[in-house]
């Protein structure tokens, strides 16, 4: 197996392809999402995305997030999915069922499609983590690295199916 396959595609070299990329976004903390959602299509158009590849569906909350990454998938008219939203920690235990059906429900879509579907859902103890991780306070913002490793696992499918 050739290593260079695995290794070439860094985040320094990504490239949106001519694939089609599907982002499935929140609205619940929107403040927050919406940063996730701009970081996420500033790094698909960075890396030579156009409009027409790009398709954004608005959800009322996390707990939506799966079912409409799994039609997306289903559609055959995408080849990733991100999936972006905030979850912040309150004093329910509603925190813990989101968060916990959000991320089997992405993954299972994942595995059932073969599909890159991206778990880009902040799940953080209050707002100021979730500040920083969409760039608001700090740098750093979890939408571009999101979309980022979609074109990542995609490169990095696209390098596999080569070698079979
Ligand atoms: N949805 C979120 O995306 N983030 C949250 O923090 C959140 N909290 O805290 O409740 C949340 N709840 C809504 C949920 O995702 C569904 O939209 C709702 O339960 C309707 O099914």
């Amino acid at each position: 197996m050739s290593e260079d396959i695995l290794y070439k595609k860094d985040q320094h070299s990504l490239h949106a392809g001519d694939y089609r990329y599907a982002i499935v976004a929140a609205r619940f903390n929107a403040f927050i999402v919406d940063r996730l959602l701009e970081g996420a299509v500033n790094a698909l158009k960075d890396a030579g995305a156009g409009d027409a590849q790009i398709t954004v569906a608005r959800v009322p909350g996390a707990f939506e997030i799966p079912l409409t990454c799994l039609k997306f998938a289903e559609s055959g008219r995408v080849d990733a999915v991100i999936a972006l939203g905030c979850v912040i920690r309150g004093d329910t235990p509603h925190f813990d069922y989101v968060c916990t059906e959000s991320a089997r429900g992405i993954s299972t879509v994942a595995l059932q499609y073969k599909l890159p579907v991206i778990y880009g859902i902040l799940t953080t103890d209050d707002i100021r983590q979730a500040e920083a991780r969409a760039g608001i306070t700090a740098s750093a913002n979890k939408g571009a690295d999101a979309a980022n490793a979609a074109m990542e696992m995609l490169a990095l499918y696209a390098g596999l199916r080569e070698m079979s």
